[in-house]
């Protein structure tokens, strides 16, 4: 498949076969302006240090997502972290006069730190969740619009910085602040330096939590730049659209903070349940807060052949926003029966949580593996596509994998 964006400029014959590093054999044939596939690639995955399992959505704004089998390490390492983007990435970031102000009309005094005075401030490392609100989206029907995400839009990475409950508390809030509000360097994709692509946030008592964090390290080391380096706000178990990536301000509102995709019909659902394909007026829209419970299995790769009499290991995440998952079961009868997993404590709250299993097959053919979490209140995970919203937000069906036994 070609589309439009595979014919922009592109150098000479001998500059593109040099930059494959092989002579392209039909290049007689070729058409003048086509940019061969393995070029394309490599710019999303060298660029970025991406692992070749990540499926590229959309190169404009770039938006990639991993596949379950590519997510089993317990922390997600940078190669293997979904990518979502509403702008442009900031390209020249000044590190050395990179500033973090607070601002907004629920501030005592408005500040600006410098990274280094940030640093100073009590450490604190937590692994966190983040999924993207439209993680799933592909399934919906009617269809959403927006990238196609199907369930690779969710990570568990270690990240480093200040309690954001530790700057509010320096900078100094007045009684009336409800909600924190972020500005990040990225550019809206008109190129209108006065738009923001995204400028969302989370309430104060989200903000005040031990693990909502300011990163300002990811996994040990510096965050990547498609993830927000040099500063990224963390609030795990949230969409993670709340979580602002290069983030150079801050706002204290007196109100819901009225940012680019706060409003409107954006990361938002119905507040009461609709009829698939509703239109729903604005104000009946509700923002989502809490991600539902859900799971993945990140082991083994669908399709995967398995001897007769052998017994498989089954393992995966499963995580539930604020909360905890108490329960994982799993089916291989198309959910007619189900049988307890292990399933290990989270490292931190707001950490995905390992689950595993061994699996014995009763004959030879196919199956698949169904995996159900259940949270700390008793909900589950639903097995077909829950609750229809015109955004495609939330789904959290269980996931599956097929089985060949032989
Ligand atoms: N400044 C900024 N922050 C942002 C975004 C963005 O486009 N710009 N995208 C948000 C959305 S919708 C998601 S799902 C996450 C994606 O984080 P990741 O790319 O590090 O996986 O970042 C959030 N923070
Ligand atoms: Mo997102």
């Amino acid at each position: 498949m070609t589309n439009r964006r595979d014919f922009i400029k592109k150098g000479s014959l001998a500059a593109i076969s040099a930059a494959l590093g092989i002579d392209i054999v039909f290049a007689e044939s070729m058409p003048k302006d086509l940019i061969p596939i393995l070029l394309q690639e490599n710019g999303f995955y060298t660029k970025f240090n991406k692992d070749k399992d990540m499926v590229i959505l959309n190169d404009r704004p770039w938006n990639a997502e991993a596949q379950a089998h590519i997510l089993d390490d317990d922390i997600t390492p940078a190669s293997k972290m979904f990518v979502r983007n509403n702008g442009i990435i900031p390209e020249k970031i000044d590190i050395d006069n990179w500033t973090l102000t607070i601002a907004g009309e629920s501030v005592e005094t408005s500040k600006t730190y410098t990274l280094s005075e940030l640093k100073k401030f009590p450490k604190h490392t937590y692994q966190l969740t983040l999924e993207c609100g439209g993680n799933g989206r592909s399934e919906f029907n009617p269809p959403a619009k927006g990238n196609q995400w199907s369930i690779g839009a969710v990570s568990c990475a270690k990240w480093t910085g200040l309690r954001l409950r530790d700057l509010l508390n320096d900078v100094g809030i007045k009684k009336d602040a409800v909600y924190i509000g972020y500005y990040g360097a990225d550019t809206h994709l008109s190129g209108n330096p006065d738009k923001q692509a995204i400028s969302r946030g989370i309430p104060l008592s989200k903000a005040m939590m031990d693990e909502t964090i300011i990163a300002y390290a990811m996994n040990g080391e510096n965050i990547p730049l498609a993830h927000g380096f040099p500063l990224r706000l963390v609030a795990g178990g949230w969409p993670a659209s709340a979580s602002g990536k290069w983030i150079n301000k801050l706002v204290v509102r007196n109100k819901v903070h009225n940012g680019a995709k706060m409003g409107g019909q954006s990361y938002r659902v119905p507040c009461e349940s609709v009829e698939p394909g509703t239109k729903v007026p604005d104000d009946q829209m509700c923002i989502i807060e809490s991600m539902p419970v859900k799971s993945l299995i990140t082991y083994p790769k669908s399709g995967a052949i398995i001897g007769e009499n052998k017994t498989l290991d089954v393992r995966g995440h499963a995580w539930a926003g604020d909360l905890k998952v108490q329960q994982m079961d799993f089916s291989i009868d198309f959910g007619a029966t189900w049988q307890r997993c292990e399933l290990n404590a989270p490292q931190n709250k707001l950490a995905w949580q390992r689950w595993s299993t061994q699996i014995n097959f009763p004959k030879k053919g196919y199956y698949e593996i169904w995996a159900r979490a259940t949270d700390e209140n008793g909900v589950m995970q639903p097995m077909i596509l829950p609750g229809w919203n015109p955004k495609g937000y939330l789904n959290n069906a269980c996931h599956r994998i097929a089985i060949k036994v032989n």
